[in-house]
Parts: structure tokens; sequence; C-alpha cells
């Protein structure tokens, strides 16, 4: 039977998974490959596996709880692309706030689907500047416990992504590598952009055809790892909008100015917080990953008479806190000639990490 090649790519919130992702599986498909996807997340309704499945691309979705948690949930997503469409390749993304992969993950694929599957080598983006605050001992804007897990995440990899480079210049992006090398020295470095494709094929290359994943398992502290997950507050949800003659894509993008306003008035650390408006084929989505600055609208929704909004945020606040600014936030900047209903909607913190299994050795 033909292996499948699972590629796992981590990394925190907001630092540019699925977008890499999207640009490789696009580029893999080009060369002949056919390519399945899984996504991940605490609730159902997400922006990302929109995204995706609006780019004709096969996507499962693993919701209610990360892959570690709920392994065989994983593993049934995997057999589903299998039964659909064998595909040579699985790009797969866990939750963001998510570390300890190698030890929850990747041994147990390696020591129970060896007969099915080929597991890459553990990649982790890295978002230029949050990497940059945590080599200088920063927490880039985070609690300490949820800067604890990046951290891990960089550890543990066995490939470290510096992606984003078309936002830094070459002297900051030589200085970001080689303080990467000296603090992660067992991560092969690479750099990228996953927006503009620079890197993509060469580290697709190199990950496809290196057999060693998993090469470490690092001391995770599970209280700490618990703590930082539980201080970001989540919601995701689902809207329809309808009415005449409504500028759709300046309603959307007025509700992400607002709210990326009320967070930074109120100093809360964000994750990432997306809006996707969708029509048919037609979307125009929002990304904040940070401060009002990192805010970045990309496509255009067409104008039609109804849309379907998807919200997912992830923001350090209690989930009550988070729903109320949202809520609010929609009461505010809802042209009141819209009409609005509510398709499915949910709040919470994540609960303490208890993974279906915990390998503290590596399978080889
Ligand atoms: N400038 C630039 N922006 C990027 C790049 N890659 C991703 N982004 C942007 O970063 C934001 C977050 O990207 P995503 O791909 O959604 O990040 P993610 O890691 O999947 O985030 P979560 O799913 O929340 O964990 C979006 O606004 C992307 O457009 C890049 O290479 N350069
Ligand atoms: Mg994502």
């Amino acid at each position: 039977m033909k292996k499948t090649k699972l590629i796992l790519v981590g990394g925190f919130l907001g630092a540019g998974k699925t977008t890499l992702l999207w640009h490789a599986a696009r580029l893999l498909i080009q060369k002949g490959y056919t390519v399945g996807l899984i996504t991940n997340d605490q609730a159902p309704e997400l922006v990302d596996s929109k995204l995706l499945t609006l780019n004709g691309l096969e996507t499962e979705e693993v919701s209610g709880s990360c892959f570690c948690c709920n392994f065989n949930g994983f593993t049934e997503a995997i057999q589903k692309l299998n039964k659909k469409k064998q595909p040579d390749i699985i790009l797969a993304e866990p939750v963001g706030s998510c570390t300890d992969l190698s030890a929850t993950i990747i041994q147990p694929l390696k020591q129970h689907w060896n007969a099915q599957l080929d597991v890459c080598s553990l990649s982790v983006v890295a978002d230029p500047f949050r990497l940059s605050s945590l080599l200088q001992k920063g927490t880039s804007g985070l609690h300490p416990d949820a800067a604890y897990i990046v951290d891990k995440q960089f550890e543990e990899c066995d490939m470290l992504l510096i992606n984003k480079t078309d936002l830094l210049d070459s002297d900051e992006l030589s200085e970001l590598y080689e303080k990467a090398h000296e603090v992660y020295p067992y991560a092969s470095i690479r750099t990228l952009s996953a927006l503009t494709d620079a890197g993509i094929e060469s580290w697709l290359d190199e990950v496809i055809e290196n057999p060693k994943s998993g090469l470490r398992i690092v001391d995770v502290d599970y209280d700490t790892y618990a703590h930082g997950e539980a201080v970001l507050g989540w919601l995701n949800g689902t809207l329809s909008l309808s009415g005449e003659a409504q500028d759709w894509n300046r309603i959307t993008h007025n509700l992400l100015n607002e709210l990326a306003a009320e967070f930074d008035k109120q100093e809360m650390a964000v994750g990432h917080v997306k809006v996707i408006a969708e029509e048919k084929n037609s979307f125009t989505i929002g990304n904040l990953t940070g401060k009002s600055d990192t805010l970045v609208f990309r496509n255009k929704i067409d104008d039609v008479d109804r849309i379907h909004l998807t919200i997912n945020a992830r923001v350090e606040s209690t989930p009550e806190q988070l729903n109320q600014i949202i809520e609010q936030c929609l009461t505010d900047h809802i042209p009141q000639t819209c009409n609005m209903e509510i398709l499915a909607w949910k709040y919470l913190q994540p609960g303490r990490p208890n993974p279906t299994y915990r390998y503290d050795r590596v399978v080889s």
C-alpha cells in the first residue's frame, strides 16, 4: 500500500501556518501530488477551514479538542481523507496554543501508524517579531505562560520556519537567524514568506524527503502550559447577515478595525482575531495578530444580499469579557438596515491539556 506523507506544521496563533499550508498545497498540486489538509480547533466554525475550502482544497476539521487530546479524532480525519482521495501528502495544522507535539502526536504516529504514514519533520512556524522578542527574553506582549508555550514549540521542533520575511530587511533577518540558531541549536532553521511563496518550495523539498521526525522530546511543565492556554479567551461564531445594497467589505473591515481598537484600548493581548465574510465563492478576510497595526485584509466579497460572517478570536481575557466586547461591537457597528441571525456561537476557556498519549522516548 502506498504510504501517505504527513507534514505537521505547528506554531503559535497568527504565525502564518494556514497561509503556509494553503500556498504549499497549491505548489504541491501543481507538481502533481494529491493533497489533503486537516485543521484543528477547540470549537467548530473555523475561519481556516472555510478559507482552505473556498480555495478548493480537500479539508477535514478536527474541532472540539486539539489533536493531542483527541488523537483518535486526528487519525479518523486522516482515514477520512484517505477514503476520499488517498492523498500523497497530508498537511495538518494543530491548534496554535499547542505544544509537546513530538511526545503526544509524532511518537505515537511513528509507533502505531508506520505502515500507513511517513511522518515528516515537525515544522514550527515563527512570527519573526514574536521570535525576536523571545530571543531577547521578552514575551512579545503575551502573558509569560503563553510565551512559555511559544518557547517550547521552538525547542521541540525539527525545523524552525522564520516566516514573514517580506517584513524584514536582510540585516534584521540574518541577526534573527543567528540568534535563533544559538538559542534553538537542534532545529534546522529556514526563512520564508508564506505570503509571497519565497522559500516554500525548498522547505517542502527538504521536509518531504526527510524521514526524521520528532527527534526530541522536551520537558514541558503542564501546569504552566495549561495556564498559558487558559489565559486566552476563545470565541468562534457565525452570523448570517442580509440586506439590500450593503457594502459587506466595508462592514466587515469596520467591525474588525473597531475590535482591534477596543483590544488596544483595554490593553488585551491578541493571539489572533480573524473574520471571514463569504458568499458562494467570494470572500473577504481580515486578520489581527497583535496590536491594531497588525491588521490585514485580503480579497473582496461580491455585491450580494446575504453573507455568512465567521469570527474566531483568541485574546487574553476571560471568555465572558471577550464575548461581551464582540457582542457590543456587533451591536454598534453592524448597520441597523441589516438583518442579523446567529447561526453558531461559542465562547470558552481552553481546558487543561490531557493528551491521549504522551511518550517519554523517541520512537526510532
Ligand atoms: N507579511 C506577511 N504576512 C503573513 C505571512 N504569512 C502569514 N501572514 C499573515 O499573518 C496572519 C495570520 O496568518 P495565518 O496563516 O492565519 O496564521 P496561523 O498561524 O494559521 O494562525 P492560527 O490559525 O490562529 O493559529 C494573516 O494576516 C496572514 O496574511 C507572510 O509570510 N508575510
Ligand atoms: Mg491557522
